[in-house]
C-alpha cells in the first residue's frame, strides 16, 4: 500500500502529539478535563423525553442511528442491506497449536448489482465438545491478507489466539484490507464498492471505508451463525483497535447480533467525546483531511465546530446497549484522547440503565492499568502507547467471563 505524503506528515504529527504528553494522564483520576453543552441523550432531537426502553428503542436509538449514518459514516446502499448475495466457501482447514484447535481458510462471495467482489477470513477454534463464544478481530493486518492466509502457525501479538484458544474461545479474523483497502486513491475503486453501485451515483451521505469494514464483519457474523455446531453465536464480541476500534463500534452499532463490542483507543470518530477540550487529541479537521475515505463527506461539514455538533460518541456508544461494551484507552496515546473515551463510556450510561442495567460504575477516571469492569459498560487504561496487546485482549476475555461467557477446550 503507498503511503501518500499527506499521510506521513499525518503519522509524524500522531507520534508527537503521543510523546509531547506522556505524563498527561499516568497519574490517574483528578484534573481529567469536564465536558460541555454535551447532547442529551435521552432526549429526542425534538426534545421529547426518553425515559422507557419503548421509546428509546422506536425513537430515540433509530434517529441516532440514522444521524450516524448521515453525518459521519455514510449510508449503506440497499444492495448490502442484508446478508442475501453472499456464499461461503472454506477453501483450507487444518489442525494448529498441536492438534488443539481447528483453522479454516473461508473465502466470502458477495454478488453485487455491479459485479462479484471475494473476499477471505480466517477462524480458529478450539476442539471443543460444544459450540464456544467467539471474539471477532477486526485486523489492521497490511499486507493483503498475506500473513493471515500464508501460514497456519502464523502469529501476531495484535491476535493473540493461542491465548484465546487456552481460554476456550474461538476466534475469527478479518483484515480491512479484505473489503476495501486504506487509502483515498483506492479504496473506492478495487474493493467492495464498485461492486454494489457506479462511483457516479455516489453522494455527500454515501457509505465509506469505516461502514464498508463493518459490513465485512457482519458478513462474518452471518458465517458464524451458519455453523451452530461449533460457535455459540450469542456469545460473539466485535474487537478493533483504532480505525478498527471506530469500525467495531459502528459495527456493535449496525448489527445487533454482536453480544459484545471492544473499542481499542478509537478515539476521534469512535470513542473519543467531541464536547471536551482536548488539544493534544486529534480532531475533525485532522482526521478528515488524513483519512477521506473512512467518513461519508457530510462528516467535513463538522470541522471546528465539535462544541456546535447536535450528537456526540456517546450517543454512539449508547447504541450497542444493553449488550456489552469495553472502551480502553493507553496512557501515551493522548492523540487518541483518552479523558474523551472515558467521558463516553460515562455518559452513554442512561441507555444501559433503561434495561435495568448498570453503565460504567465509576466517578472518577482510572489509574493505569486499573480496569473498571463493574458494570456492562466497562474502562480501563493501560500503560504505553498506541496498540493492541494481549492485554487488552485479556481484558476482554475476563470482561466476557464476568458476564457468564464459558469458553470449552
Ligand atoms: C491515526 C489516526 C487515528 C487512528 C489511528 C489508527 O493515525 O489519526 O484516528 O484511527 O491512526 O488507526 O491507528
Amino acid at each position: 500500500m503507498a503511503i501518500s505524503p499527506e499521510a506521513k506528515r499525518y503519522t509524524a504529527l500522531f507520534l508527537t502529539a503521543s510523546f509531547a504528553s506522556l505524563a498527561s494522564f499516568a497519574q490517574g483520576a483528578k484534573g481529567i478535563p469536564e465536558p460541555a453543552g454535551v447532547p442529551e441523550l435521552m432526549e429526542t432531537f425534538g426534545g421529547e423525553k426518553v425515559d422507557s426502553v419503548a421509546k428509546w428503542e422506536k425513537v430515540r436509538r433509530p434517529e441516532i442511528l440514522k444521524c450516524f449514518e448521515e453525518q459521519c459514516f455514510g449510508v449503506r446502499p440497499e444492495a448490502v442491506r442484508d446478508g442475501k448475495r453472499i456464499s461461503y466457501k472454506i477453501r483450507e482447514t487444518n489442525d494448529v497449536l498441536g492438534g488443539k484447535a481447528v483453522r479454516e481458510v473461508v473465502d466470502a462471495t458477495y454478488s453485487g448489482p455491479c459485479g462479484d467482489y471475494v473476499f477471505t477470513f480466517v477462524s480458529m477454534r478450539p476442539k471443543a465438545k460444544k459450540p464456544v463464544p467467539v471474539f471477532l478481530n477486526f485486523f489492521l493486518e497490511k499486507g493483503d491478507l498475506a500473513a493471515l492466509t500464508a501460514a497456519p502457525d502464523y502469529s501476531d501479538p495484535r491476535w493473540p489466539f493461542a491465548d484465546i484458544i487456552a481460554r476456550g474461545f474461538a476466534t475469527v479474523a478479518i483484515s480491512k484490507m479484505a473489503i476495501a483497502p486504506d487509502d483515498s486513491a483506492t479504496c473506492f475503486k478495487k474493493s467492495i464498492f464498485p461492486c454494489v453501485e457506479p462511483l457516479s451515483a455516489r453522494t455527500k451521505s454515501s457509505w465509506a471505508a469505516i461502514s464498508s469494514w463493518a459490513w465485512g464483519n457482519s458478513r462474518v457474523m452471518d458465517w458464524i451463525e451458519s455453523r451452530p455446531d461449533v460457535f455459540d453465536a450469542k456469545h460473539v464480541a466485535v474487537v478493533g483497535h483504532s480505525r478498527g476500534g471506530k469500525t467495531a463500534l459502528w459495527t456493535g452499532a449496525t448489527d445487533t447480533r454482536f453480544a459484545m463490542v471492544c473499542s481499542v483507543q478509537s478515539g476521534c470518530g469512535g470513542a473519543k467525546l467531541n464536547h471536551v477540550k482536548l488539544p493534544k487529541s486529534e480532531h475533525i479537521s485532522q482526521i478528515t483531511k488524513g483519512f477521506t475515505h473512512w467518513f461519508c463527506k457530510n462528516y467535513l461539514k463538522w470541522r471546528g465546530k465539535e462544541f456546535e455538533m447536535p450528537f456526540d460518541q456517546h450517543m454512539l456508544a449508547a447504541l450497542v446497549a444493553p449488550r456489552l461494551l469495553v472502551i480502553s484507552s493507553a496512557s501515551l496515546d493522548s492523540w487518541a484522547g483518552q479523558p474523551g473515551e472515558w467521558w463516553t463510556a460515562k455518559l452513554a450510561g442512561p441507555a444501559w440503565e433503561l434495561y435495568g442495567k448498570k453503565g460504567l460504575e465509576a466517578d472518577a477516571y482510572p489509574p493505569v492499568d486499573t480496569p473498571q469492569f463493574g458494570g456492562s459498560v466497562g474502562y480501563f487504561v493501560r500503560t504505553g502507547k498506541h496498540s493492541i496487546t494481549p492485554y487488552e485482549w485479556a481484558r476482554y476475555m475476563d470482561f466476557a467471563e464476568k458476564h457468564g461467557w464459558k469458553g470449552e477446550k
